[in-house]
């Protein structure tokens, strides 16, 4: 045998008695209608890496799963105020920041909020704002606030979200209260005002409210703001409006579970992400508030003028914070309201 042949023989003898490496993979959890598959299958393209993708409805849902234990989630999707839970409940992975580059395209003023206040657990994903969305060719009349929307001329016409913090959210504002001082006189007081509210709705819907909207099954609807805009892009006789009496913005993080197998890969994935033309495609299908600076310079003048994704300056505008038990009291509240209607 010539030494070429030898040499290759032995490369093939090397490489047959290496153990076989497990395919890399990554379990994502997070929201639905949030992270486009084409985001997805990019980052396999790029690095090999395979996701799995779960996705959850609520805040709630997500954090009932990582406290219960036992479940293998690699990347998470929680919103600002369940991401402060998580930290106080030791759920998360500090990030290592030398592992995502990337996070130089954020907007400075969309990281280190209050609830990460060194930006050591979270990386902002997107950002939105909670607001009433009407059908102009059905509702002629302006609907400025919660008590414009919630009237009887608008029973069996109306989706909103389903989601409790929300509702009692908007109950609040509508009594003039603060919204994230949650105790029993602020429910009291909320309580009758929202048991008429729930009996005006005919979808409750927090996975895509603009599709009853779409069909023309229903004329109103409070939703997220990318699905407003997304509205807004398909008809502008669907109009967003931030209520007068003030609105919930929210941001939602990326985050590692302080039980994930593969913080290395969440880490590739995150940082994947936060590529300007990969964050653009995420505006592209799911047109929220985008954090990502150097994305927004690459979207057009169109979408940067979408009032849903960009609203004016000038709304009241107000974050949820972490209210401990008390969003249980809520939950039960809701939950007793809605099967009593
Ligand atoms: N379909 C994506 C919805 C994302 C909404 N996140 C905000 C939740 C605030 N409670």
């Amino acid at each position: 045998m010539n030494l070429r042949a030898c040499f290759s023989l032995s490369l093939f003898v090397l490489v047959l008695s290496q153990p076989a490496r497990a395919a890399e993979e990554l379990n994502l959890f997070g929201w639905s209608e949030y992270v486009p598959q084409a985001v997805l299958d990019g980052f396999t393209k790029a690095t090999g890496i395979k996701v799995n993708f779960e996705t959850y409805s609520s805040n709630e849902e997500l954090l009932a799963k990582l406290v219960a234990g036992g479940s293998n989630y690699d990347l998470v999707q929680p919103s600002d105020y369940t991401a402060e839970v998580m930290i106080r409940q030791k759920l998360l992975a500090p990030l290592d920041a030398a592992k995502l580059p990337n996070l130089k395209n954020l907007d400075a003023a969309m990281r280190r909020q209050p609830h990460d206040p060194e930006g050591r657990f979270t990386v902002p994903y997107m950002s939105g704002t909670v607001g009433i969305v009407v059908n102009t060719e059905k509702v002629k009349t302006p609907v400025t606030g919660y008590r414009d929307f919630f009237q009887p001329r608008f029973k069996e016409r109306i989706v909103v979200l389903n989601d409790s913090r929300e509702l009692v959210t908007w109950a609040l504002y509508s009594q003039g209260a603060p919204i994230n001082t949650i105790n029993a006189a602020n429910l009291a007081k909320v309580k009758p005002v929202l048991a008429e509210w729930v009996k005006l709705v005919k979808v409750f819907d927090s996975d895509s409210p603009k599709t009853a909207l779409l069909n023309g099954d229903v004329d109103l609807g409070i939703v997220w703001s990318g699905e407003a805009a997304i509205l807004w892009n398909t008809d502008q006789k669907f109009r967003y409006t931030i209520p007068a009496e003030g609105a919930h913005q929210f941001i939602d993080v990326l985050a590692i579970p302080a039980s994930a197998k593969h913080k290395e890969a969440a880490h590739q994935l995150i940082n994947y992400i936060l590529r300007p033309e990969v964050s653009k495609l995420i505006s592209d299908a799911f047109p929220y508030t985008n954090p990502n600076a150097e994305a927004r310079k690459l979207l057009s003048a169109e979408a940067l003028a979408n009032p849903a994704s960009y609203p004016p300056a000038g709304a009241k505008l107000e974050t949820f914070r972490d209210i401990g038990r008390a969003a249980a009291d809520i939950d039960r509240l809701v939950t007793d309201l809605k099967s009593a209607r």
